[in-house]
């Protein structure tokens, strides 16, 4: 045989064995995917654009693409909020999708968005901004839904709690605990709504409402009981209302009845996902699927 294909022959196969090797180390291996633990609220999630009701009835709009007409009123912005949340990503898809060529999304945070809803809304100024549910601004606000006829906001979403890859096996208790960690809409709507009425301290409010819903604390213990020294759990969460709400009373119930010591880490959404799935996080509690975070969970899940 010819030793010049013997020798390509043999430069070939070390380039498959080479290419094979660094396929193995980095490609995608179960144990590096991050691990759904449970569900915080069923399909009673929602999102998408919203204006006061005095703005849909004055201007008599309905529709997202009939922002597009009206765009002057609305000084051509769309008050966003951190550029990380799902939301803007859908917002920025509908702008395209309802050909709303004048506006603007503006990013900040939901505080801010929050800040300008109000300021406009007690002087009956025009505003649009990104909205979901569960939020305690809908007990506040009269506030319209502008129909998304082709669903760039997608359907009911749900709200899962998610953890880094491992967890589940390495503490069975907090797993399981975690897989009957679920609200309904009205329980969500009514935390969150108690904690923006409160005075005191989120995580104080937090403990204040577990309190007063004994069934729904019961329901999450099953048959677990409070032991000492369980250990360390840290919770990411974006300051969101939502996920600061379902965040903080888990910290809560898991350092009161069962003996974790948790410490909730503020992020972007980016960076928690990337904590989650690198081990730097240990749990989640705001995922929101399948549309909302699909841009994270097609990366990291
Ligand atoms: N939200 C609230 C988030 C998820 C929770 C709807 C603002 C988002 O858009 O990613």
């Amino acid at each position: 045989m010819n030793s010049k294909y013997v020798k390509i022959g043999a430069v070939v196969a070390v380039i498959i064995l080479v290419a094979a090797g660094v396929y193995m180390f980095t490609g995608d291996t179960a144990d590096s995917k991050i691990e759904k633990t449970g569900t915080v609220l069923e399909n009673g999630a929602k999102l998408g654009l919203a204006v006061p009701a005095y703005a849909a009835t004055e201007l008599d709009i309905t529709d997202i693409s009939d922002l597009q007409q009206h765009a002057d009123e609305f000084n051509d912005q769309i008050i966003g909020i951190d550029s990380g949340a799902g939301i803007m990503t859908m917002t920025e898809n509908a702008i395209d999708h309802y050909g709303l060529d004048s506006y603007t999304l503006v990013a900040s945070s939901e505080a801010t968005m929050l800040a300008s809803l109000m300021a406009a809304y007690e002087s009956n100024q025009y505003i649009v901004v990104t909205l979901w549910d569960p939020h305690w601004v809908g007990g506040v606000y009269d506030m319209v839904y502008l129909d998304d006829p082709d669903l760039v906001f997608g359907e009911a979403e749900s709200i899962e709690s998610w953890a880094r890859p491992g967890l589940i096996a390495d503490d069975p208790v907090l797993a399981g605990i975690m897989s009957n960690y679920e609200y309904s809409i009205s329980e969500f709507n009514s935390l969150l709504s108690y904690i923006e009425s409160s005075d005191s301290d989120i995580s104080v409010a937090a403990g204040e409402w577990v309190e007063d819903h004994p069934d729904l604390l019961s329901s999450w213990l099953g048959d677990v009981e409070y032991s000492s020294g369980r250990g360390s759990v840290k919770v990411g969460l974006v300051n969101w209302a939502c996920a600061m709400g379902s965040s903080n009373v888990l910290k809560y119930v898991l350092e009161t009845y069962v003996g974790y010591d948790v410490t909730l880490m503020e992020l972007n959404a980016g960076v928690m996902y990337e904590g989650l799935s690198n081990g730097d996080i240990d749990l989640i509690t705001t995922a929101w699927v399948p549309l909302t975070h699909a841009q994270y969970m097609e990366k990291y899940a």
